[in-house]
């Protein structure tokens, strides 16, 4: 079996906020400084999410990409993946711009509605530095994350005329067999990417038990070694799963989307300090990085040539 394993590094996301850390990459410049850093240090694919560079607050504007994505392109050979999910305040017409107007290789595809709470993160946080985080932060107890069959339908089929290929995120078990559905229409083709997503609340939580539960359903519904598979934890169960998603042979995701921590109660200065701290623990098991052209011939990704950025 491949020693090799693709690192994914998601930059900036729309789940955290500025005040929650100020290691938090939001402007266009530090976007694309800190996701040259992560490729640097041994991530092939690059998950990217734009923000408002005055106020940090996340957006779909194809505009505000238009300003980091030419930068990564030129400086590293990563794979850009770019989100479809947005942030759970977003249409999903507006989730699906950048994608569509860019034809990145890889776009996420979040394989189900859910909540998407990140509320009880407000109760930390006394002085706010921006006048929208308190709200979008306490508001997310009544935000509702739509994916539903026919979005998805919408943006399978709305991207698949640019040859993108899907990081599809399940952040439960029933995501799976909505994936599987996909697949028997024909709209999700092999070899298809499985990112298992746990400890975001309104998702599965992060226990390995269902870490394994999650990793025999897809066994079970795609057939073993039919798909490639990634793992990311949320907060602080980021390092031990991902950890364990190593020894599973499987590939995993790392970034401050997804944690702000680089231990308990420290934060990570950067998200390549993170890529550098999988990459150690994943050394220590005899696995190295895929370089990105690994990952684009694993995945069977259509190249940097065929993107519009
Ligand atoms: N925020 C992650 C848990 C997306 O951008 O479409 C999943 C994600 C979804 O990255
Ligand atoms: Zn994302």
């Amino acid at each position: 079996m491949s020693n090799k394993v693709i690192i994914s590094c998601a930059i900036t996301g729309a789940m955290h906020t500025p005040t929650m850390s100020e290691f938090l990459p939001v402007t266009p410049a530090q976007i694309a400084a800190q996701s040259i850093e992560a490729a640097n240090a041994g991530a092939a694919i690059i998950h990217l999410h734009a923000r408002n560079p005055a106020t940090g607050e996340p957006t779909g504007s194809p505009e505000v990409f238009a300003q980091f994505l030419p930068h990564i392109h030129r400086e590293t050979d990563a794979v850009i993946n770019l989100t479809t999910g947005g942030s759970p305040t977003m249409s999903v017409a507006d989730r699906l711009a950048a994608a569509q107007r860019f034809q990145p290789e890889m776009c996420s595809l979040n394989m189900g509605s859910m909540n998407f709470a990140i509320f009880p993160a407000a109760g930390r946080i006394k002085q706010w530095k921006f006048p929208w985080e308190e709200g979008y932060v306490r508001n997310s107890d009544d935000f509702i994350f739509r994916n539903t069959f026919r979005d998805i339908a919408y943006i399978l089929e709305t991207m698949s005329d640019a040859g993108t290929k899907f990081e599809h995120e399940c952040y439960d078990v029933g995501h799976l067999y909505s994936l599987a559905h996909f697949i028997e229409r024909n709209l999700v083709k092999p070899p298809f990417f499985v990112q298992m997503i746990f400890g975001i609340l309104g998702g599965i939580g992060a226990e390995l038990d269902n870490l394994m539960f999650m990793k025999r359903t897809a066994d079970r519904l795609f057939g073993a070694g039919n798909f490639q598979w990634s793992v990311l934890a949320a907060g602080r169960h980021q390092m031990p799963f991902v950890t364990q998603a190593g020894l599973m042979g499987g590939n995993v995701r790392v970034g401050l989307e997804d944690s702000i921590f680089i231990e308990r109660g420290k934060l990570a200065e950067s998200n390549a300090q993170q890529v550098l701290k999988i990459r150690r623990i994943l050394a220590e098991m005899g696995h190295e990085p895929a370089t990105p052209a690994e990952a684009r011939q694993i995945l069977g990704l259509k190249g940097k040539a065929h993107v519009r950025y």
